[in-house]
């Protein structure tokens, strides 16, 4: 593919996948609506229509929860029943109660939401249109994305520790990264009924979890079942219980945008006050994780009561934070930039793979255990420019569009080869490529 073709691939791509209001996740693999893709998808979506950008957050959070939860996958009604699993019908039982909304998975993801909001304002005054819609948008999902961060803060934090607790790995967004492995082990697998795994059917199970990761993965959802979801009685019973540091980081960049869209919602001073505490809380807690021996932000097994210490991008925490200590910015670049990660002299690209390829559980070819994610990359690029690194976020930049040119926008890459893996037209790969493509004209708040 010629560079100049990307930004029309990337804009088919989402054309494919668009589903009238809302995107897939891929064409195959992810027939329904996962919640940190659509956040990225929205970013991607606003450079062709802000308005249909400003839809796809809109009809996530038309199935929020009363609790506040923006549950992780909104199930698709016309995608036949052996397309995904666990689908809709093995979530219906948690999602009895009357105050929850059918079709949605019981968990949640990353909270991208608010900066993905935001942004759609910010491409619209880049573009010169729509920038008056884009406001009254933000103004009308202010108090939803308020109560989503609320449930983070508070169900999701009883300790008031400032970092976000999951009850699955699938909360994580990075399933089977190592960043789980311990704690996945000391999970003991009850009865589970047969169940037959649909991502099989569409992608090398050499690129997808095990087996015996499936096993926790689904006996972890029946659980999580079991107690209706609630967050109580899982804080006491959920045998998997883990501070995530990476949706900690997000969450501080979250409220940080939360605050700017606070300011356009007109919203009372009370509200600001409460979203400040919490950037404040979530730079804390992020820094009683970090870890001086391995010069990353680590993990913490509420279970074990341990550290979970694996090198993974999530490592990198405090970087997409912000706003953290400026000799653990320097120790994180000088990781980001050695044999660990981006500076390894195998890799195809000098992008940062999932694990580190040093780390024992590093696999190159399996999913969150090794290959590199553009949609992370993404991630990290924003952080390294908010960081004022604008000359590796450059980098960032340049390599990972160059990765794209095979036209396949491959949800991950094998990080020796450059070969895509997993599914091919991913929606968050498209997504971000388009934002990168129209990097320099939009404008942020330092
Ligand atoms: C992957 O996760 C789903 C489960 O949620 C799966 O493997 O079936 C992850 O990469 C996750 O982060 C992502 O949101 C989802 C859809 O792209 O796929």
């Amino acid at each position: 593919m010629r560079p100049e073709d990307i930004t029309a691939r990337a804009a088919a791509v989402l054309r494919e996948n668009d589903m009238g209001t809302w995107t897939r996740a891929s064409p195959t693999l992810y027939p329904h609506q996962w919640s940190w893709d659509s956040a990225f998808i929205a970013i991607g979506l606003a450079h062709l229509d802000t308005v249909r950008a400003a839809g796809e957050i809109r009809s996530l959070l038309d199935h929020q929860w009363e609790n506040g939860k923006i549950p992780h996958i909104v199930f698709n009604p016309e995608a036949p029943p052996e397309s995904y699993f666990p689908g809709p019908e093995h979530w219906a039982s948690a999602a009895a109660a009357p105050d929850v909304p059918a079709m949605t998975s019981g968990l949640c993801q990353p909270p991208v939401h608010a900066l993905a909001a935001l942004r759609i304002l910010q491409i619209a005054e880049a573009r010169g249109e729509g920038a008056a819609r884009a406001r009254e948008f933000l103004a009308e999902v202010y108090p939803k994305l308020l109560a989503w961060h609320r449930y983070l803060a508070t169900a999701r934090d009883p300790e008031g520790s400032g970092l976000v607790t999951i009850y699955h790995p699938w909360e994580s967004g990075t399933d089977n990264s190592p960043r789980w492995t311990g704690a996945l082990e000391r999970v003991e697998v009850g009865k589970i009924p047969d169940y037959e795994r649909a991502d099989l059917g569409h992608v090398e199970p050499s690129e997808r979890p095990t087996g015996y990761e499936y096993d926790r993965f689904i006996w972890l959802v029946d659980v999580i079942k079991g107690a209706n979801c609630d967050d109580a009685v899982l804080y006491r019973e959920c045998p998997f219980l883990a501070k995530d540091v990476l949706a900690s980081a997000i969450l501080v960049r979250a409220n940080e945008a939360l605050l700017e869209i606070a300011e356009i919602a007109d919203a009372p001073e009370e509200d600001r006050a409460t979203v400040r505490t919490w950037i404040e809380r979530g730079r804390k807690g992020l820094e009683e994780r970090w870890n001086p021996d391995i010069s990353l932000c680590s993990d913490y097994d509420l279970r074990a009561e341990r550290s979970l210490s694996a090198r993974t991008i999530a490592g990198f925490a405090p970087l997409i934070a912000g706003g953290g200590r400026s000799d653990h910015l320097g120790d994180l670049l000088r990781i980001f930039d050695s044999r660990a990660f981006a500076g390894n002299p195998d890799l195809r690209w000098p992008l940062p793979p999932s694990t580190s390829p040093g780390e024992s559980g590093f696999q190159p070819r399996s999913y969150w255990r090794g290959p590199v994610w553009p949609v992370m990359n993404w991630l990290l690029w924003w952080s390294l420019k908010r960081s004022g690194e604008k000359k590796r976020a450059a980098q960032l930049k340049s390599y990972s569009l160059a990765q794209l040119l095979d036209g396949c926008f491959g949800e991950y890459y094998e990080p020796f080869t450059g070969e895509a893996l997993g599914s091919d037209d991913q929606s968050w790969t498209a997504a971000v490529a388009l934002d990168w493509l129209a990097d320099e004209e939009v404008a942020e708040k330092p």
